[in-house]
C-alpha cells in the first residue's frame, strides 16, 4: 500500500506540472498490443476551476462546462476562455441569472448541445433556480419548484448566450435544513443530462430527500424524463402520470448515457450506503428506490425519509441497510434490475460514458463509470474510473476493471470528447483528458 501511495504521490506532482506543459505524462502499458489493449495516458487540460461538474463538445472541439456555484463557461478550440453565462452574483460573465443559485449538492450541474448545434447554435443547461419558487418551497415537506431546464442559443464566435427559454420549470429542490444527517439544503438534484439516439433530451433528477419523490409520478424528482427541445414528453413515453416521465423510482441520476451498438439507455446511481447502480432503461420502468416511510415493514424515519436507515450514523453491515431500503425493490412488478451493483457498498458512482473510438482498443463499448467515494463507515474509498462491460441484456455484467488513469480524484462528469478522448470533470478543481492509443 505504501508503495501504491508513493506512486500516487508522483503521479499527482507529474500531472500538476502537465497543467502548464500540456503533455502526457501518465501512461499505462498494462497489456500485450497483441490482445489490443490500449495505451491509457492523462493529462490536465484545465485546473483552479471551482466545482467543475459537466461538459458538452462542439465537433470541432470547443468546450462549454459548467461550475456548481458559478456558471457556464467555453473553452474555445483556439484555447480561449469566455465566460457566458453567471449565477447570482457571479463576476465577469457575459450576462447572469439573478434567480440561479447553489447551495449544498445543488447548483448549474449539466450541460449538453443539441445535436443539430452547428446549424442552431443552442444549449441546454440544468440549474438551481428560485424563480418558479411561488407560494410552495415553505418546508421540506411540500412541492418545490427549484431546478429547471433553460435553453439558450450562443453566438457565432462563442462569446455570450442570449434568448434564455426554461424549458423544465418543476424539477424537485430540498429547501431547508432538517434533522436528516446527511444532505442539506439541496440534497439530490440529479442533473445530468444527453440527448438520445432519437434527438430526445434525457434529464436525471434526483429524490431531493423527500420519500413520496420516487414511487410518486406526479413530481419531478426521482425520475428520468424524455422530453423534446421545448420541455414536451416524447409521444410514446408509457408513464400516465406525467406524460414527460421515461423512468421513476431512481434516487439520483447523475450519469446517463446510450449504448453505441442498440442506443440502450443507461443510468449511473449513487446508492446510499449500499449499492451504486448502473441500469438499463425501460420505457415506463420502476428503479425499485422506495424511501417512503411507514411501507415495507419500516417505521417513522427522520425527515419522512428512510434514505439511511435503520442506523443513521453508525457504519452496519451494507446487507442489513439494503434490505431495509434497497436501491432496487423487487416488491415492484415493473422493477428495472440493474445490470451492475458495487458488490454492495455505495462508493459514489456518479456520470458515465460509453467509450466510443477504435482507440479504446478491446474497450471501446463499455461504459466508464466515475467513482467518487472517499471511504467511510467501513466502505473502502472509491475516487477511480471503472471499464465496465455490459451484457447485451442489460442484466449483468461480464466484467469491471479499474481504468488505470493514474490519478485518484472525485470523478464527477463524464464525456466523450470528438477526438475520441474521454474527459472528466474532478470536484478537486480540474479537467482531465484521458486519452487511449
Ligand atoms: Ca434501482
Amino acid at each position: 500500500m505504501k508503495l501504491l501511495s508513493k506512486f500516487g504521490l508522483v503521479f499527482s506532482a507529474l500531472i500538476s506540472a502537465a497543467t502548464f506543459t500540456s503533455t502526457a505524462v501518465y501512461a499505462d502499458d498494462h497489456g500485450s498490443k497483441g490482445m489490443n489493449v490500449p495505451k491509457i495516458g492523462s493529462m490536465v487540460v484545465m485546473s483552479g476551476l471551482e466545482n467543475p461538474w459537466d461538459m458538452a463538445f462542439t465537433a470541432d472541439g470547443s468546450m462549454f462546462y459548467t461550475e456548481k456555484c458559478k456558471g457556464l463557461s467555453v473553452k474555445t478550440a483556439s484555447g480561449k476562455v469566455n465566460a457566458l453565462y453567471g449565477m447570482k452574483d457571479s463576476k465577469g460573465y457575459a450576462s447572469a441569472g439573478n434567480d440561479l443559485f447553489c447551495s449544498g449538492q445543488a447548483g448549474m450541474l449539466g450541460v449538453v448541445l443539441d445535436p443539430n448545434f452547428k446549424k442552431n447554435n443552442t444549449i441546454f443547461v440544468y440549474s438551481t433556480s428560485s424563480k418558479y419558487h411561488g407560494s410552495g418551497c415553505k418546508t421540506n415537506f411540500e412541492k418545490c419548484d427549484g431546478n429547471i431546464v433553460m435553453k439558450f442559443k450562443v453566438n457565432k464566435d462563442l462569446t455570450k448566450v442570449s434568448g434564455r427559454t426554461d424549458i423544465v420549470k418543476d424539477i424537485q429542490y430540498k429547501p431547508f435544513e432538517s434533522n436528516q444527517p446527511f444532505g442539506g439544503p439541496g440534497a439530490h438534484n440529479g442533473g445530468r443530462m444527453a440527448f438520445g439516439p432519437e434527438g430526445y433530451l434525457w434529464v436525471g433528477t434526483g429524490d431531493r430527500h423527500r420519500g413520496v419523490c420516487p414511487q410518486d409520478n406526479s413530481l419531478v424528482c426521482g425520475v428520468v424524463l424524455r422530453i423534446d427541445a421545448d420541455g414536451k414528453g416524447h409521444p410514446k413515453n408509457k408513464i400516465k402520470g406525467d406524460k414527460r416521465f421515461y423512468t421513476y423510482g431512481h434516487r439520483n441520476v447523475q450519469g446517463i448515457d446510450f449504448r453505441p451498438s442498440d442506443g440502450q439507455a443507461f443510468t449511473a446511481e449513487h446508492g446510499p450506503w449500499h449499492n451504486d447502480e448502473i441500469t438499463a432503461l425501460v420505457n415506463g420502468g420502476n428503479g425499485g428506490w422506495d424511501p417512503h416511510e411507514k411501507r415495507a415493514g419500516r417505521g417513522a424515519c427522520p425527515d419522512q425519509y428512510c434514505g439511511y436507515e435503520p442506523n443513521q450514523m453508525e457504519g452496519m453491515t451494507p446487507a442489513v441497510r439494503a434490505a431495509y431500503t434497497p436501491m432496487s425493490d423487487t416488491r415492484f412488478d415493473d422493477l428495472m434490475f440493474p445490470a451492475w451493483q458495487n458488490n454492495g457498498y455505495s462508493q459514489g458512482t456518479g456520470s458515465a460514458a460509453f467509450l466510443t473510438g477504435k482507440n479504446w482498443g478491446i474497450y471501446e463499448g463499455r461504459l466508464a463509470t466515475g467513482i467518487m467515494g472517499i471511504g467511510f463507515g467501513g466502505t473502502p474509498g472509491g475516487m477511480r474510473i471503472d471499464i465496465v462491460d455490459i451484457a447485451p441484456d442489460g442484466l449483468s455484467v461480464k466484467s469491471v476493471i479499474h481504468m488505470p488513469v493514474g490519478v485518484s480524484k472525485r470523478f464527477r462528469g463524464l464525456e466523450m470528447g470528438p477526438d475520441s478522448a474521454l474527459y472528466a470533470t474532478t470536484d478537486e478543481g480540474e479537467i482531465y483528458k484521458i486519452s487511449a492509443m
